[in-house]
């Protein structure tokens, strides 16, 4: 029968709804589209759901008098592994002998279970009573048929039943009729529906799960260390046997089998000698061919070299072997011996190196470790599972400390080793006649192990070389003398030095490699010190057309702060300093004069050299040189020299005086003298061949006149002003 579910019901009103709306012709075809969709529904109904677990069944129009003529069935069933248990609550058919007229018929597969007519208690009939009918299986047929009609009065109401699903326990059933033995080989366990075979212990259940089979005790062993032994050992299996055991553990670890003494394996013997054709028991490793073992030898102890090994033992009914039995154990696989590596150590130095044993390279004291052409801090290596070790072993370098710092003015040259490696040595030097190494002596440096030179002088921080001063590599002796001056050869006068401020020709003398000393007076307009860019500085020859092609140019101009010569008539304080725009490298033509002692002494007479480019005197016509000229003369008694500046005051107006802060130089007779254009130029004592700047060409009354001496600069006067004035700019 279909059922109307609710979505029969939702249609079903929807259509009725729709009816009421439209007419009643509309209504008929709606009613004709509800007849299709329900068929269809028929067809579509959805198979029977799972058997039910208990039920109840009652004769047509129960409790009604049933109709004659009917033949019922209903087939009953259960879940498998179920019987079904029926209890009739009531029965009331017409009773007949042998149930000949109406009767409920129960049937298992076919069989008459029972035929049942009469009500309870009746005396004729076959009534079931209240005793449960139970089905041999999960299946259960009641047919109930009623002849033409009922010769009593009595109207007959038919049977009302129970049923329920009861779990059979097939482990008290009988074998199966088959001949194939009892339902389990060795323990049967009832469950709900169902039953379960096992087996004794040292027995295992077989895939027909119901007979049982001597155990192989096979499966995976995982364990480091472990025992194996056939079936039934050392007794030979009742049956044929075919195990398989599985040796499988961590990788990085090889498995070793131990057979004992005690191996019989049936073996054949044949033409070819014997041979494992019925029994055997086969080895198998990854990769390689397996082995089949038989006889009665035991194989003793196998190294497998593999952390997988699968055994699988073979018999069949026939033959006779007594098994066998092995200890399995396990070890690490081994990697080879790292070796060594030149100029440095492999640690820990073992006997053998195993899987997950590490090693460590350190390099020998000023090698470093590399790898693949890099510097790496540290190096490890592990045994790895396959035998080999992570990382190939790395190489030992020996260190570089780079390229030792320079040396200006100066160079560095290897004592020992070479391109800079651990444990070289090199010697700065400056470069000679023109510089020295501060301090005068050698120091060497060393390339120690933190890649640093290292000085073998604690306290030498770094090597500096410093300008040799009024040393000329030419000596003016050797030239011949000219009335009034000579021209000075090139180099014998390196310090000279031409300016040029203005177009106005002034002197200067070079006193250090950025720093040039000159007049106050050359340098001064107004007061004031002369722009730098007005400044042109020239050095290193002697020949002015040449020499002022290149000019040096001027960082910085500084007077002495005491230097205040409005009207051109005090020159106390006539001493300036210029600074240069860039260092100069000194060589023979350029050379720096040295400066005073602290102590420096003017001794009246000594001989002092005083060059310049300016005025000279050419067949008593006054011309500025073309070249450089000097002249040797002495320094003169201050008093003397007070003496003919104060006789020529009482002549003429305007002649400066003379301070400490000045020396005069020169011959009573005259005829040799500084003059214009020589102003700033260097007046040079010599001490023990080493030139000093004693003076500056500053003043004078007229020029080489009788009775007239040049006045200069007394430069020792100035040293803390000169030092501090280098030292702040
Ligand atoms: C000058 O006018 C000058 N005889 C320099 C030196 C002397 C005289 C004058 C000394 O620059």
């Amino acid at each position: 029968m279909c059922h109307l579910n609710w979505r029969h019901l939702l249609l079903q009103q929807r259509i009725s709804s729709l009816t009421d709306i439209f007419n009643p012709e509309m209504g008929r075809a709606f009613c004709i589209i509800w007849f299709l969709y329900v068929s269809v529904c028929e067809c579509w109904r959805l198979p029977d759901s799972a058997p039910l677990m208990h039920g109840e069944i009652q004769s047509p129009q129960y409790p009604q008098p049933y109709a004659p003529n009917l033949q019922e069935q209903w087939d009953l069933s259960v879940p498998e592994g179920y019987q079904i248990r029926l209890t009739f609550t009531h029965m009331d058919i017409e009773a007949s002998a042998g149930c000949y007229y109406d009767a409920l018929t129960v049937l298992y597969d076919g069989k008459v279970l029972g035929k049942f007519c009469g009500r309870e208690n009746s005396a004729d009939g076959h009534h079931p009573g209240h005793q449960p009918i139970l089905s041999p299986g999960n299946r259960l047929t009641l047919i109930f048929q009623t002849d033409k009609n009922n010769p009593e009065l009595y109207q007959n109401v038919g049977f009302s039943a129970q049923y329920q699903a009861i779990d059979m326990d097939e482990c008290s059933a009988l074998p199966p009729g088959d001949g194939s033995g009892p339902l389990c080989n060795q323990i049967c366990l009832n469950t709900l529906g169902s039953y379960l075979c096992s087996c004794h212990h040292g027995y295992e259940l077989r895939s027909d799960q119901r007979t049982c089979m001597l155990s192989c005790a096979g499966g995976i062993f995982d364990e480091p260390e472990g025992h194996l032994f056939s079936p039934g050992y050392p007794n030979s299996p009742p049956h044929a046997v075919s195990c398989q055991y599985v040796i499988s553990v961590e990788s990085g670890f090889i498995v070793s089998l131990n057979f004992t003494d005690n191996f019989h394996i049936e073996s054949l013997d044949t033409e070819q000698g014997p041979n494992c054709l019925h029994h055997w028991l086969q080895i198998t490793l990854p990769d390689r061919e397996p082995i089949r073992l038989c006889g009665a030898k035991s194989p003793g102890w196998i190294t497998t070299n593999s952390n997988i090994v699968k055994l699988d033992y073979h018999t069949d009914d026939e033959g006779l072997s007594n098994g066998w039995s092995l200890d399995y154990s396990t070890h690490r696989v081994q990697c080879p011996f790292p070796g060594t590596v030149a100029k440095g150590r492999v640690t820990p130095i073992l006997t053998e190196y195993f899987y997950r044993d590490y090693i460590f390279v350190r390099c020998d004291q000023g090698y470093k470790l590399m790898m693949d052409g890099q510097e790496v801090d540290s190096f490890s290596a592990m045994c790895q599972n396959n035998g080999q070790w992570h990382l190939p072993l790395p190489e030992c370098h020996i260190i570089d400390c780079g390229e030792p710092e320079p040396l200006l003015n100066g160079g560095v040259t290897f004592l020992s080793g070479f391109q800079n490696q651990y444990r070289s040595v090199v010697q700065y030097h400056c470069n000679e006649p023109f510089y020295s190494l501060f301090g005068g002596f050698n120091v060497n440096f060393t390339c120690e192990a933190d890649r640093k030179w290292r000085s073998n002088h604690d306290l030498v921080v770094s090597p500096t070389c410093i300008p040799v001063c009024g040393q000329p590599t030419k000596h003016l002796s050797a030239y011949q003398r000219i009335i009034g001056g000579s021209v000075a050869p090139d180099n014998t006068i390196p310090w000279q030095v031409l300016l040029s401020i203005d177009g106005q020709r002034g002197g200067g003398m070079v006193i250090a490699d950025r720093w040039i000393m000159t007049a106050a007076h050359v340098v001064a307009s107004n007061g004031n010190p002369a722009s730098n860019d007005s400044v042109r500085i020239y050095m290193g020859l002697t020949d002015v057309k040449t020499l002022m092609v290149s000019p040096l140019y001027a960082a910085s101009v500084h007077i002495h702060p005491g230097y205040n010569n409005p009207d051109h008539l005090d020159y106390n304080n006539d001493i300036a300093l210029i600074k240069l725009h860039d260092r100069i490298t000194f060589s023979s033509s350029i050379m720096p004069i040295c400066l005073p002692a602290e102590d420096a002494i003017y001794i009246t007479g000594m001989m002092g050299l005083v060059s310049g480019f300016g005025i000279t005197e050419i067949n008593n016509r006054r011309i500025l040189t073309n070249k450089l000229k000097y002249v040797h003369l002495p320094v003169v008694e201050q008093e003397t020299c007070s003496d003919s500046i104060t006789s020529f005051k009482e002549r003429r107006d305007n002649i400066p005086n003379l301070t400490n802060n000045m020396f005069c130089a020169g011959v009573p007779e005259g005829g040799k003298d500084s003059c214009q254009g020589d102003s700033g130029s260097p007046y040079a004592l010599s001490d023990n061949g080493r030139f000093w700047a004693a003076g500056i060409v500053s003043w004078g009354v007229d020029c080489g006149q009788q009775g007239t001496y040049g006045v200069y600069t007394r430069v020792s006067s100035y040293l803390d002003w000169i030092n501090k004035t280098m030292q702040e700019n």
